[in-house]
């Protein structure tokens, strides 16, 4: 287990994909390529996570960040970790664009229904009448789907896929298809949905039901 585990909150799902990740880059015997972007937001807690070359980008923007690294050193291959408030908010313009121009890059996006780093406050991805500190009396919006929007946006031969920490063949698999991808030219991106007890509240299987009750508005599988 790696040294620096603490940094995440205990139950935090997020070390779960990190992990998940390495084993796939392992698998496929591409660590060594591998750049890991890690945007602001409770991805940043990766620092230094696994043994791979990492850097820490502004909140929305490792994305962009991601492709320059990527057209510059064409045999790397850049995984942008992000949350969802940094993917579907702040860095939405350049996420679609990316999708848009088919950028040959690794999008895997924490989904965790808030903004965790800062408090849990109200995200794109915050349930309808979900209680956040930002919406006290329960959000009066609509969840946003990142992979269902960008599925009207990307070229052909691009992956778009929704899994959860606790489904760990099917985040594997994922996220073996999204490399398997970039190798190929495309643009791939992985939302991922993930525990954070601490914002949700939540002890013990509290934290396993709310993340199975996601399943039912954020639909798993391939788009
Ligand atoms: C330009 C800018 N605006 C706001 C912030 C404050 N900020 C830091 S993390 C964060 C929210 C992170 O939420 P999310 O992207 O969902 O990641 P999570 O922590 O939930 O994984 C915000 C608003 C910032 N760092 N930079
Ligand atoms: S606040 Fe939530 S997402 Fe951030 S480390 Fe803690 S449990 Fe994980
Ligand atoms: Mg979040």
């Amino acid at each position: 287990m790696p040294e620096n585990l603490a940094k995440f909150c205990p139950g935090c799902g997020y070390p779960i994909t990190l992990l998940m990740l390495n084993k796939t880059l392992e698998k496929l015997g591409i660590q060594k390529q591998a750049v890991l972007g890690l945007d602001i937001g409770c991805a940043l807690l990766a620092w230094n996570f696994l043994p791979i070359n990492t850097f820490q980008t502004h909140h929305g923007r490792v994305v962009p960040t991601m492709m320059g690294f990527k057209r510059a050193r064409k045999n790397s291959l850049c995984v942008a970790l992000v949350g969802d408030g940094g993917a579907y908010a702040i860095g939405l313009q350049s996420l679609i664009h990316a999708a848009k121009r088919d950028e040959p890059i690794m999008v895997i996006v924490t989904n965790n229904t808030v903004y965790g780093m800062t408090g849990g406050q109200t995200a794109p991805t915050t349930l309808n009448m979900q209680i956040t500190p930002t919406s006290p009396q329960g959000n009066i919006e609509e969840p946003f789907f990142g992979p269902e929007l960008l599925k009207g946006i990307v070229k052909e031969g691009a992956f778009l896929a929704r899994t959860a920490v606790n489904e760990p063949k099917q985040l594997m698999e994922y996220l073996e298809k999204a490399i398997q991808t970039q190798e190929v030219g495309h643009f791939s991106l992985v939302e991922v949905l993930s525990f954070c007890p601490t914002n949700w509240k939540t002890v013990g299987t509290q934290t396993i039901d709310k993340l199975n009750g996601l399943k039912n508005v954020f639909k798993l599988g391939e788009l």
